[in-house]
This record gives structure tokens, sequence and C-alpha cells, in this order.
């Protein structure tokens, strides 16, 4: 296997830390997103999406979408469990995981590149819309903090992928201007799934 990535970026660190939690060491290129290094002839042919991450396999073919990457390392290397045992479990955990993807990364992501123009150079930003992503994300991380002024994690005591997803995405939303941590339990939220071992770097 070997992994492209940038590490610093949200989907880049859902992949790095769920590899952590599992103890798996792959080789990795980090690929430069500045200079669009997603975009050449070459990275295209591996996601013609262009977007980071992709997971090579062994048969030479590409694996693109952070949480396909995860399962399928869940399904290589099972232990600890991060998607569920259950149908009632692995389908709970997946609903927390779809919850955490569009109602919170995504627009957290909307509302960085169109207030700042990061990507300017490949798509067309619009800073209202920008504004209108920032209100949407703020409103689903309201709704995060009430589950969580009731339950340790999003599934009660049991540590889980969506856990993972949204810590990374708290952090990344403080680092670029949406500070969501003046909500107490995301907040504690965060300290607490952010101490674990998979998360130092
Ligand atoms: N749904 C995809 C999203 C991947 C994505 O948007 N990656 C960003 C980095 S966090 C990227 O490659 N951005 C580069 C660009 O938009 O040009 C996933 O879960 O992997």
């Amino acid at each position: 296997m070997h992994l492209y990535t940038q590490s610093r970026s949200p989907n880049g660190q859902r992949v790095n830390v769920f590899l952590k939690e599992k103890g798996i060491e792959i080789p990795i290129t980090e690929i430069d997103l500045r200079g669009a290094e997603n975009l050449s002839e070459e990275y295209l042919k591996k996601n013609p999406f262009g977007r980071v991450p992709v997971l090579e396999l062994d048969d030479g073919s590409y694996l693109a979408e952070s949480q396909a990457i995860c399962l399928f390392l869940e399904r290589t290397q099972p232990a600890p469990n991060l998607f569920g045992d259950t149908a009632d479990e692995q389908a709970k955990i997946e609903m927390w995981a779809r919850r955490v993807e569009l109602n919170l990364l995504i627009p957290v992501a909307q509302a960085f590149r169109n207030s700042s123009g990061f990507f300017k150079d490949r798509e067309k930003c619009v800073a209202e819309w920008g504004e209108v992503s920032a209100e949407i994300a703020r409103a689903a991380a309201v709704l995060f903090d009430g589950h969580l002024s009731m339950s340790r994690y999003l599934m009660g005591d049991r540590y889980s992928i969506p856990d993972m997803t949204l810590a990374i995405v708290i952090g990344f939303a403080k680092d670029v201007g949406q500070d969501f941590l003046d909500l107490p339990n995301l907040a504690r939220f965060h300290r607490e799934v952010t101490t674990r071992p998979a998360f130092q770097s």
C-alpha cells in the first residue's frame, strides 16, 4: 500500500490518524495542494476528482475518499474496531459519520474555500456562499454540542470513526477562523479525543 496525501489537510488527517489508531505504517507521498500537484495529469490518473487522500492498493489500483480508505484499512486490520460490530452499531456509526461529513465537514470546507479564496486559482469563490456555509456549520456544531452534553462520544462511551472526524473538523475549523470551542461540550470532547496517542505527531 502507498498513501498519497497532504497530511495537514483535514481529510489527510483523517486517514493519518486512522492509520495510527490501527498501528499500520505505510509509505506516504505528500502532495503539494497549493502548487496544484493534485491536478497534474499524473495525479488525476490516481484520482480523476483531483483530491487527496488516495490509497494505492497492492494490486496497483487506487482508492479515494477518506471514509472508504478507512473502511478498507478496518477490513484489513479489524482491531481496534472503529466501524462497529453489530448491525445496529455499524448503522448508527455510519449515521454519525454521514452527519459529521455532510453537516459539518463540508460546510466548514465551503466556508473556508469561498471566504478565503484559498483555491481561487482553480475554482469560482462566492463570498456570500462562504458566509452561508459558515452559518450552516455553526448550526450543526450547536446540534453536536447538544448531543455531546448527554454523551461522552457520539456513540455513548464507545469511541468510533466519526469521533475522529469530528475532532479533526473542529481543529481545522478553529485554524481557519471558525471557532466552535466556545461550545462547552464540543470543547470537552475535542480535548479528550485529541489527547489520544493517535492524534500525537
Ligand atoms: N470526500 C473526499 C474529500 C477530499 C478533499 O476534499 N480533499 C481536499 C483536502 S482536505 C483536497 O484534496 N483539496 C484540494 C483541492 O480542492 O484542490 C474525502 O473524504 O477524501
